[in-house]
């Protein structure tokens, strides 16, 4: 535990001044679900199981595309970015994973950065990797798109580049590769659609070709931005063919923001996992499109709906049904660990009402055509005040009972903006 950024004194006198309205919290809940026919400790048990991997990419404050502000303190490497993960797991221990991103998290020796992670009760995720802007060391540009680029060499380029990451990810006993590409278009005719995709699933085969056997791939697909008219893999239709044509190790990722608004994204997680194809989840939220906002704090019902999807998955998968849950964020108001924090609480806070759904209720009114009794069914379980149950997991594993309070009373950023250089001005990052 040594190794662990907030001390275990702090936590201590942290919970002990709350742990008493916790257990009287706990045991009203207690009660409550026993009338429902649950038994409070299993629920926990079973909400205890769950975890998210964090983005190392969303410790540091986003921005639009219009300006990025930034905040003293910040991590500036990706061994600062480790620290600041470290302390969203410790104080909410449900978030142990970080998932990075290649070349902005490139490390000179990668055996240290996973000793390192290990030392902080970290693990690695899935790689990403990075063909939608140029590095400085780039041959190629990617201003007229990447896998599904017109010119050979880009494409060359690009396969070599997501290739690299897999061989990263190999060292750090990553298990998958993301692949987002910003390919598209901005004008009717700029691209023959049938063609771009074709050279897109060509190259795709390459890096599928190069995968571990126990690796995925995941593609994610995005309906818009940063090409405006089209977009290679815009909507869960083209991913799927993708996936499909590519065979048994590419999976879907759905990206919450990735759709058109109202789109019935439920529907789309029940219809992936009905062929097998559900691979990973990137949780965010929005109101007008991409807009990457903190999860559940524009809509927790559809975060719920979600979830509801997902546990009748889970329920139906044979012990097969694994998908990879991530945090994909942009923190552009609010110092990004408290969002984590919070972000880690609202999903669990989703996973732990669907979890919660009496199933034999629900199934029997969708057979009896009882829409009423449906939806009471789900409305029940949602209407639960779950977080008692997760607050006593933290307090259970040596995290915090309130950890925005606790991380506030810590000090970290103020510390961090004495240690750590400054980030400063920069453009926009969606
Ligand atoms: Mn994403």
């Amino acid at each position: 535990m040594t190794g662990y950024p907030i001390s275990n004194d702090q936590i201590s006198s942290h919970n002990e001044s709350r742990i008493d309205g916790l257990r009287d919290d706990y045991g009203a809940l207690a009660r409550k679900l026993e009338r429902y026919g649950r038994d409070i400790d299993a629920v926990k048990a079973k909400i205890g199981t769950f975890s998210l991997a964090l983005p190392s990419w969303a410790t540091g404050r986003g921005g639009t595309r219009f300006a990025k502000f930034a905040i003293p303190g910040e991590p500036t490497n990706i061994f600062e970015k480790l620290a600041d993960c470290a302390v969203v797991n410790q104080l909410s221990c449900a978030a142990p994973r970080v998932s990075l991103h290649f070349p902005w998290d490139s490390a000179s020796d990668y055996d240290e950065l996973k000793c390192h992670a290990n030392e902080l009760g970290l693990g690695f995720d899935g790689v990403n990797s990075n063909t939608f802007q140029d590095q400085p060391d780039s041959q190629y540009s990617y201003r007229n798109g990447s896998l599904g680029a017109a010119d050979a060499k880009v494409r060359e380029q690009a396969i070599a580049h997501n290739i690299d990451c897999i061989e990263i990810g190999k060292k750090l006993d990553s298990k998958a590769i993301t692949v987002w590409v910003g390919d598209g278009s901005n004008f009717p005719g700029q691209q023959d659609f049938t063609r771009a995709l074709d050279r897109y699933v060509s190259s795709t085969s390459h890096i599928y070709d190069a995968l571990p056997t126990d690796w995925l791939m995941l593609l994610e697909h995005k309906m818009f931005e940063p090409a405006f008219y089209s977009t290679i893999i815009s909507d869960w239709g083209s991913s799927l063919m993708v996936a499909q044509e590519l065979g048994e190790k590419c999976k879907c990722l759905v990206d919450l923001g990735h759709h058109a608004p109202n789109t019935n994204i439920e529907q789309i997680v029940a219809r992936l996992n009905r062929v097998g194809k559900l691979g990973g989840f990137h949780f965010n939220d929005s109101k007008y499109g991409d807009d990457d906002l903190d999860s559940g704090s524009i809509n927790p019902h559809q975060l719920f709906l979600v979830f509801n999807e997902l546990a009748e998955a889970e329920a139906n998968s044979a012990g097969k049904f694994n998908p990879a849950y991530m945090i994909d964020q942009s923190h552009n108001v609010t110092d990004p660990i408290e969002s984590l924090i919070s972000s880690t609480e609202a999903i669990s806070i989703a996973y732990a009402k669907a979890s919660l759904v009496d199933r034999e209720a629900l199934i029997e009114a969708q057979d009896n055509n009882d829409a009423m009794m449906a939806f009471r069914a789900l409305r029940a379980a949602y209407n639960f005040d779950v977080t008692p149950i997760l607050a006593m997991l933290r307090y259970e594993r040596g995290g915090a009972i309130d950890g925005i309070d606790l991380y506030r009373a810590s000090k970290w950023r103020e510390r961090k903006a004495q240690e750590r250089k400054a980030v400063g001005l920069g453009a926009g990052i969606v």
